[in-house]
């Protein structure tokens, strides 16, 4: 007897996610020819960039980077405007990107999946969406991408403040008037970062409130001309040819050269000319800067003097100075003047690893000593990354096994992208693969195009279901521990190592051997035929 609920819709196969990596999923799958529907929880397309419209929002990737390569037609179509795009320029890309290739006639938005169950005798996967409805495919792609759930601070008190809290992660479209206000903010990663160096400018009187100071270095942006522009777009497929084979994934260099292999005045020059550049130059200086904390000290000395230099307050800039955890081993941050921000008179640090916070009061925010008074507050307190929203809602693999009892001891999959236990679930920039460590967009377009070839494989053979061996996923995560266990970024608390979210299991289970490796490591798995993978033939 079949099982299959009367009223679910049958397609060939499930997205879920609109951001860069759902968008891609669903026209190269729509373009193979499937019938695809792509489920959202925002109103448009963009993920991240559709809902972090929070003043100052802006990649610190280079935007000719930070775009898609799969169609010429639309890197020859699009002009970016700066070397680091604002979120507005970002989301009016994917929107363009939408409109081009006609994406939302297969989204449906304001929609979210709340449960996803693997049927093992119909071999489909089921979901459920918050409007009642029930969607049977015999793929789910898994396009949540790593920063999806926001992440509130653990203060007491946060429903009893006066004020409009605002946060970081689910800005409001309309604009927000910060002039005449007392303005505080929680957070100091990136995004509390940008925000800072936007809004403490306009705002009447800025308070940061800082638990760990990030380290940062200048972005340096500027607008790209049309003479750029044109050496950029004739060059396009040889860079993104050049990208795949980057640890980045992106096309920024990488150093071979160990830090002390230089003498010291040469070292020094080096970063001298790292921070005048800006971007990301400094990592592109040194190949061991991860590696050898000796070298990670030097380097970490010079940008605490930089701070030093910039902020006019001594003990400003000593607590801004970030001390006990290796420089990197936090998501690094491009700021634009983020550190002269903290010398107008209006704007004001306020300590909280001396001071802690205490509560949330109805008129402001309580430290130990005392309360700042505030008008509004802005959270920018991160995400339950990587997991948090694939573990948002309810995942049923084979046999009934849910995938966050899979994954109580932390992710396990194989190169990301593949679950045993959970046959015909594809993830993109999954949390076991280079996710944060490499440009989102070349790792999203690298998962699509190997699940669509391993789809097309098995259409070809007659296959209707595949499931990766177990010895395959602990021969991969191996191979993500060996990678992990050098690597400096162990030793900082962040969302990295998930230690950010109380409860969450932490250790570093990134893929940190750079996307050309992982890359290759993708290719070889489709090159052996995938043999990591176990198929169920299609009954005739
Ligand atoms: O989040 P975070 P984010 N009391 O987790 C603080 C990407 N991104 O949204 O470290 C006081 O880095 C917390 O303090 P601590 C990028 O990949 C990219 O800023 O826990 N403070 C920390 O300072 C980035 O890494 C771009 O001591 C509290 C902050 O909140 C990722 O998004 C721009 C607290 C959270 O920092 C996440 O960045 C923006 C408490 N109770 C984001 N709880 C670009 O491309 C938390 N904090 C430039």
């Amino acid at each position: 007897m079949s099982r299959t609920i009367q009223s679910a819709e049958r397609v060939d196969i499930i997205v879920v996610g609109a951001g860069f990596g759902g968008m891609y999923a669903v026209y190269k799958f729509r373009e193979e020819g499937y019938n695809v529907v792509g489920i959202e929880a925002g109103g448009d397309v963009g993920g991240v960039w559709y809902w972090n419209r929070y003043p100052g929002a802006r990649c610190d990737l280079m935007s000719v980077d930070y775009s898609y390569g799969f169609s010429d037609e639309i890197q020859q179509e699009w002009n970016w405007s700066e070397q680091f795009a604002a979120q507005p320029e970002i989301l009016a890309y994917a929107n363009f990107v939408a409109d081009r290739l006609e994406l939302r006639k297969n989204f449906r938005f304001n929609t979210r999946v709340t449960s996803a169950r693997w049927d093992e005798e119909e071999k489909l996967w089921r979901c459920t969406t918050d409007d009642g409805a029930v969607l049977e495919a015999p793929f789910c792609i898994m396009s949540t991408g790593p920063l999806s759930i926001p992440k509130d601070p653990d203060i007491a008190g946060i429903e009893r403040f006066k004020g409009p809290i605002y946060r970081a992660q689910k800005w409001p479209h309309e604009e927000i008037d910060f002039t005449g206000k007392r303005v505080g903010l929680i957070g100091t990663g990136s995004t509390g970062i940008q925000i800072t160096q936007e809004v403490g400018r306009k705002a009447g009187e800025f308070f940061v409130f800082q638990r760990t100071p990030s380290w940062t270095l200048p972005m340096r942006n500027h607008d790209l001309d049309e003479a750029y522009l044109a050496e950029m777009k004739a060059n396009y497929p040889a860079m993104r040819a050049a990208m795949k084979m980057n640890p980045t994934g992106g096309t920024r260099p990488v150093s071979t050269r160990p830090f002390f292999s230089l003498p010291p005045s040469q070292r020094r020059d080096v970063m001298e000319h790292a921070w005048l550049d800006g971007g990301h130059t400094f990592l592109a200086c040194f190949s061991d800067l991860l590696s050898n904390q000796a070298a990670n000290d030097q380097v970490a000395d010079f940008v605490r003097d930089k701070i030093g230099e910039i902020v006019e307050d001594p003990e400003v800039a000593e607590a801004l100075k970030p001390r006990g955890y290796p420089i990197f081993a936090r998501r690094p941050c491009l700021d634009t003047e983020y550190y002269e921000t903290y010398n107008l008179p209006n704007v004001h640090l306020k300590d909280c690893l001396k001071d802690p916070i205490v509560e949330i009061a109805e008129n402001g925010i309580r430290t130990e000593s005392g309360e700042v008074e505030l008008d509004i507050i802005i959270f920018a307190t991160g995400y339950d990354a990587l997991t948090g929203a694939l573990l948002a809602f309810e995942v049923v693999g084979r046999g009934g096994v849910l995938l966050k009892d899979k994954w109580k001891e932390g992710p396990r999959s194989y190169l990301g992208i593949l679950v045993e236990g959970f046959p015909n679930m594809i993830a993109t920039s999954g949390p076991n693969g280079p996710a944060a460590l490499a440009n989102l967009i070349t790792i999203a377009e690298n998962d699509v195009e190997w699940a669509a070839d391993l789809i097309g494989h098995m259409k070809k053979q007659g296959l209707d279901a595949f499931e990766v061996t177990k010895e395959a996923e602990d021969r991969w995560m191996d191979e993500v521990f060996r990678l992990a266990e050098p690597s400096l970024i162990r030793k900082a608390q962040t969302w990295w190592v998930g230690s950010n979210v109380k409860g969450k299991p932490t250790g570093l289970s990134m893929y940190v051997g750079g996307f050309a490796n992982y890359r290759a490591h993708c290719m070889a798995a489709k090159n052996n035929g995938y043999s990591d993978l176990v198929f169920d033939k299609r009954a005739v």
